[in-house]
């Protein structure tokens, strides 16, 4: 047997592929990243509600939420704390999807959107970016259901799509875990991290960490 050593060979293909953000290395784990316990779910009180700057508030249960039409992404996830992980399959809800055919109607002024989690955790982004086809709000990691420490059962997640370099990538805490719903806004609001020092725009190619 010869030792390869399989991690940086991968990266060094990622970085040739101009798929490899500054400061930034490849791991083939899952590392777990939140602040504070892992929530219960109980599908029978869970919801998921849409506020804020919309024509019509929105609540679905869990049931319903799961009849919502459905979008795939692979995609490349960046951590502020400096591990990438390539080729991530996502399954669940797109928010654009949910505007187009009408399950949200946004009022003209919305301009920005808070995510808000379990616990009170909560993450901003420009409605621009939550728009895009790399931003989802994400049931199923890899083909499985999301385990409990990576957000279940749903979270926000946001990534690079090879090759579409007109959106926006932000580091990975721009997605919650826990995630319960939408709060679209007028005016931008720091969320969790970002009131904790953290870059809010958080663009992984400009390296965009802390603020
Ligand atoms: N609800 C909640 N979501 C969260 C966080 C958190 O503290 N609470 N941390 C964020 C951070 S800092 C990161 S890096 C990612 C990590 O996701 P992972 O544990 O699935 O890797 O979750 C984000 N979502
Ligand atoms: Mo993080």
């Amino acid at each position: 047997m010869f030792y390869r050593d399989d991690r940086r060979e991968q990266e060094e293909k990622m970085r040739r592929e101009k798929r490899l953000p500054p400061g930034q290395a490849l791991t083939n784990k899952f590392p777990v990243l939140h602040y504070g316990p892992i929530p219960p779910f109980n599908p029978a009180t869970w919801d998921f509600r849409i506020w804020g700057e919309v024509e019509e508030e929105r609540r679905w249960t869990w049931e319903e939420f799961n009849q919502l039409p459905r979008t795939r992404i692979v995609m490349d996830i960046h951590c502020v704390t400096r591990w990438s992980k390539f080729d991530t399959v996502w399954e669940g809800v797109s928010v654009k999807t949910l505007v187009e055919q009408g399950f949200i109607r946004l009022k003209p002024t919305a301009r920005y959107v808070l995510q808000h989690a379990e616990y009170g955790f909560t993450a901003n982004l420009p409605l621009e970016v939550v728009l895009q086809d790399n931003f989802l709000l994400a049931t199923h990691f890899n083909g499985e259901p999301l385990t409990p420490e990576h957000g279940y059962p749903l979270r926000g997640v946001i990534g690079y799509i090879p090759g579409r370099d007109d959106l926006v990538t932000t580091y990975f805490w721009k997605g919650a875990k826990w995630l319960r719903g939408l709060e679209f806004l007028a005016q931008d609001r720091p969320g969790f991290w970002e009131q904790a020092g953290y870059h809010n725009n958080a663009d992984v190619w400009k390296e965009e960490r802390y603020g």
